[in-house]
């Protein structure tokens, strides 16, 4: 695959919590900082989300169950946790969109509030490469959002993980389902 410039990659929510040694780690979730280093130098546009929580959010929960709906808390606004791993290349004039800042809403899309959207629209992005975490929550979730807006849409396999293998692999079946194609990193020229 030859990069046009109308491609773009999303980083979805490559942050402290969801890395070992966070709130929420994501099992081998810092292996994704590698292949994402790579492709960051590669691309022409590049957008950070990030999972941009206040301290009273709505999936947050005491006895957590690390599912939908029950979280510990995480990526809270501000806090260590919800940086970027420093070793993430993150350029000073890096383009981040912030999501589930709403504490009464959950939102795994990086899509869903924010001006995803109208930012590639205004670069004329036709295809979209994703990669970040988690594969089976935001990753899927951005990735079908993106189906639904018309863009032509990459995961990169070796560039995300899942919370679980269960719902990892039930998440590249409703990838696949709706039209969203597997890639790796080394393939992307
Ligand atoms: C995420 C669980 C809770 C994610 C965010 O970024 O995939 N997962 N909040
Ligand atoms: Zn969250």
């Amino acid at each position: 695959m030859i990069l046009e410039p109308t491609d773009a990659l999303l980083v979805i929510d490559v942050q402290n919590d969801f890395c070992p040694g966070g709130a929420l780690p994501v099992p081998g979730g810092d292996g994704v900082i590698l292949p994402l280093n790579r492709l960051i130098n590669r691309f022409e546009t590049v957008i950070y989300s990030r999972d941009w929580h206040p301290d009273d959010h709505c999936s947050f929960s005491l006895d957590p169950q690390f599912m939908d709906g029950s979280w510990p808390v995480h990526c809270v606004q501000d806090t260590p946790g919800a940086e970027f791993p420093f070793a993430l290349r993150v350029p000073l004039d890096a383009v981040i969109v912030s999501k589930g800042t709403d504490p009464n809403k959950e939102a795994y899309s990086a899509f869903q509030d924010t001006d995803l959207k109208n930012i590639l629209a205004s670069r004329q992005i036709q295809r979209v490469f994703i990669g970040g975490l988690a594969l089976d929550y935001c990753v899927k979730e951005t990735a079908l959002d993106a189906r639904r807006a018309g863009f032509e849409v990459y995961v990169v396999e070796d560039a995300t993980r899942a919370v679980s293998e269960e719902t990892g692999r039930q998440a590249m079946e409703a990838l696949k389902a709706a039209g969203v194609r597997f890639c790796f990193s080394g393939e992307i020229k």
